[in-house]
C-alpha cells in the first residue's frame, strides 16, 4: 500500500539494522481497530491529565484513533493507540465512584457541564469493551543502539509515523531523529514511549509510513554488525571526499504530508 518508501532497499543502501522488535513496548503483532468515526469513549485529557473526559472518535489510523473531547475545540485533537491506558470505555470512570470532568479549554460555562454530558451521551454510539486492548508490558531494559532504525510519531505532526534513526542513547532515553528531516523535528523520549515503533508497523496496522525528508544522507554505517556493503555504499567509498551520498527521493510534495491520514475531510 505504501510505494514510496521501502524499507527493505533503504536499510541495505545505508548498511544499517533495523532495531529488534523486542526493544519496544509495541504488541509484535499490532492490536485490531475496530473502532469508527463517531464513537464515543472516555479519555485523559492530554493537557491536563488527571482528568478523564468523553472523547469522540473523529479518525481512524492503523491501530491508533484520533481523538477530539467532548466540549472542546477541533484544534487539539490527539492520537492514541488502542492499546494505550489512556482510554476506556465510557463508565469505567463512574464505576470506579469518580466524575468526568470537562476538559481544559471547555468552551461553556462550568455550571453547565452536567446538561452538557448528558446531551452528548445521549443516543451516542460507545465504543465497546472489547474494542480496548491490553498495553503491552515494557521491555526490562533500554536495548537501543545509536544508528538503529525504527518508525515513530512526529510530534510536531502527531499523525505522521515516518522513518526515523536512534541518534543517541542516555539511561532509559534514546533521541529520535527523522531521516531527511532538519534537526527541529527531532525528541528525546522513553525507550518504551508509545510513539515509537519497529520496522514494518505501519505497514502491518496499514498507517501510511511517511516518505523520507528530502535531506537523506546516507553515511557510511561502520558498526561491526553490519550487512555487507551495498553497490551505493561502495561506490561512494571510491571517491575519497564521497563519504556519504545522497538518496534520491521523490520531493516531498507538501499537500501529501500534512492530511491527516484517516480524518475524514
Ligand atoms: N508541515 C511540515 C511537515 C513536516 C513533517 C516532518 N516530519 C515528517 C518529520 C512541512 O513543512 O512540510
Amino acid at each position: 500500500q505504501n510505494d514510496d518508501f521501502q524499507w527493505e532497499k533503504y536499510l541495505e543502501e545505508t548498511g544499517s539494522l533495523s532495531a529488534p522488535s523486542e526493544y519496544f513496548r509495541q504488541s509484535k503483532i499490532p492490536p485490531a481497530n475496530d473502532f469508527k468515526v463517531g464513537m464515543k469513549l472516555e479519555a485523559h485529557d492530554p493537557r491536563n491529565t488527571t482528568s478523564v473526559c468523553i472523547a469522540t472518535v473523529v479518525g481512524v489510523t492503523g491501530a491508533r484513533l484520533r481523538l477530539r473531547l467532548d466540549g472542546s475545540d477541533n484544534r487539539n485533537d490527539f492520537w492514541r493507540l488502542v492499546d494505550s491506558p489512556d482510554i476506556q470505555p465510557v463508565g469505567t470512570c463512574e464505576k470506579e465512584g469518580d466524575l468526568l470532568q470537562p476538559p481544559l479549554g471547555y468552551q461553556m460555562n462550568t455550571s453547565s457541564w452536567p446538561m452538557f454530558l448528558l446531551r452528548t451521551l445521549n443516543g451516542s454510539e460507545m465504543a465497546p469493551a472489547t474494542f480496548f486492548k491490553k498495553e503491552p508490558p515494557k521491555p526490562p531494559l533500554n536495548n537501543f543502539k545509536v544508528g538503529m532504525k525504527l518508525e515513530a510519531v512526529d510530534r510536531k505532526n502527531p499523525y505522521l509515523i515516518c522513518p526515523a534513526t536512534i541518534g543517541n542513547v542516555k539511561g532509559d532515553e534514546v533521541y529520535i531523529t527523522f531521516d531527511g528531516w532538519s534537526r527541529a523535528f527531532d525528541y528525546w523520549c522513553k525507550y518504551d514511549c508509545r510513539d515509537i515503533f519497529p520496522v514494518g508497523w505501519c505497514n502491518l496496522t496499514g498507517d501510511i509510513l511517511q516518505p523520507l525528508g528530502s535531506n537523506v544522507l546516507v553515511t557510511k554505517n561502520t558498526a561491526k554488525t553490519q550487512p555487507p556493503l551495498s553497490k551505493a555504499a561502495q561506490c561512494s567509498m571510491q571517491s575519497p571526499q564521497d563519504s556519504a551520498i545522497t538518496l534520491p527521493t521523490q520531493k516531498n510534495k507538501k499537500s501529501d504530508r500534512i492530511k491527516p491520514p484517516g480524518y475524514p475531510s
